[in-house]
């Protein structure tokens, strides 16, 4: 091969399937990828990453690229601020351009009571030191002077929680930035590899089945995401998770308007421009259960109709294209993270639609867990065991999706 060509590879081809690694990740997405890559850092390469489909084929690819960590709970914003930070440094460690802009975040508020939310969201953000505050209609109008912010509408802007450190990414640079990065590191990445079970001989898992063959395994790490209570189910430990969708859609390119991420609980849109200059909004999560990634034409039709509240001269727009990504719900909306009662068998499930937003962190507390056996102070809180011991950590109305 033309030395050229070898240069370009983004990584090397799938390998034949070893019979035995000493970490094996189901889940070749953003976490299950961010993981290997930090694995090399404590020495573990003899890694194998199973993916069902492509690479980046599930929430992934398929959520809205924003990023932020102006949580409700100091366990939240403290875990997604380690995140940010890790997101902010991660074009120059992946040395590869992650196309992060981060051009601040706006919660709106449309009532007394959604002022008060925020500020009491700002102060438990500012003692975790993330930049986060109230502000007024006017500094709004500074922020986003495209928007229609007057008093006339179903929902009058109040005021809002703004959070400059919050932005977009570009997803699919993630996924193909830890992907070059776990692969320069020795981990195999191996797509079209879907698990069919997992043996397990009393508190370990000894080996993954797969389409391709049986492997055995030191540690299994499940990042699957909305798939992740069928892995969990194979190991026979249940997951109190429930699996719905969360749809987004983009316009056509237009010219740039809009350079903050725009979020409403009330009307519940979120709206940002992309980097084409695409319109990208989203709306609730759907009420049911379903591993269906199919959208509705009543998403488009609210969506619409509430993004053309805020934004009226995106009236002769068209839509591009829509999606709906899993979204697998735990019930205090925080994510299970780290140990379960298997020994050798760690999950990072549980996300809601909040997954993207923290792979560089989960990525790399997952690594240390499964180099050293201790989990990290970060994601204590979110141990499994915390829902048999009443210890909730509730993000619920954290976002602008009805969770
Ligand atoms: O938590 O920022 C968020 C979010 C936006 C869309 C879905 N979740």
């Amino acid at each position: 091969m033309l030395d050229i060509f070898r240069k370009r590879r983004m990584w090397r081809r799938r390998p034949e399937l070893k019979d035995s690694y000493d970490v094996v990740i189901i889940g070749g997405g953003s976490h299950g990828l961010a993981t290997a890559y930090y694995l090399r850092q404590h020495g573990i390469t003899n890694v194998a990453i199973l993916e069902r489909n492509y690479i980046g084929s599930g929430a992934a690819g398929r959520n809205t690229t924003i990023l932020r960590s102006n949580y409700k709970t100091p366990e939240g914003a403290r875990f997604y601020d380690a995140s940010v930070k890790l997101y902010e440094g991660l074009s120059q460690d992946l040395d590869f351009n992650v196309m992060f802009s981060q051009h601040g975040h706006l919660t709106l508020a449309h009532s007394d009571r959604a002022l008060f939310v925020m500020a009491n969201r700002a102060e438990v953000n500012r003692l975790a030191g993330i930049d986060s505050r109230v502000i007024g209609p006017a500094e709004i109008k500074e922020l986003a002077p495209a928007m229609y912010v007057g008093e006339d509408t179903t929902y009058p802007i109040l005021g809002a929680l703004y959070h400059p450190p919050g932005g977009i990414i570009r997803h699919d640079a993630v996924v193909w930035g830890f992907a070059r990065g776990a692969d320069a590191g020795g981990a195999e990445i191996h797509p079209g590899t879907e698990v069919l079970g997992l043996e397990r001989t009393g508190d370990r898992i000894t080996a993954v089945r797969t389409n391709r063959g049986t492997v055995r395994a030191g540690t299994v790490l499940n990042c699957t995401a909305g798939w992740s209570t069928l892995i969990c189910d194979m190991a026979g430990v249940p997951l109190p998770i429930t699996t719905h969708i969360l749809q987004a859609c983009v316009t056509e390119c237009v010219k740039p308007l809009l350079d903050v991420v725009i979020v409403s609980s009330q009307m519940h849109v979120y709206v940002s421009q992309t980097d084409r200059g695409e319109f990208l909004m989203g709306s609730e999560i759907e009420p049911w259960t379903t591993y269906r990634m199919q959208g509705t034409l009543n998403f488009l039709q609210d969506v619409t109709r509430h993004v053309l509240e805020l934004f009226p001269q995106l009236e002769r727009a068209r839509l591009m294209r829509s999606w709906a990504g899993l979204c697998d719900l735990s019930p205090d909306y925080s994510p299970i993270l780290g140990k379960t009662e298997i020994e050798n068998f760690h999950v990072s499930a549980g996300w809601g639609t909040y997954g993207f937003k923290a792979a560089p962190i989960v990525g790399k507390t997952l690594a240390e867990l499964t180099a050293t056996g201790r989990t990290p102070d970060l994601i204590a809180p979110f141990e499994l065991e915390r829902f048999y011991e009443d210890r909730l950590v509730s993000e619920l109305a954290a976002a602008a999706v009805s969770h």
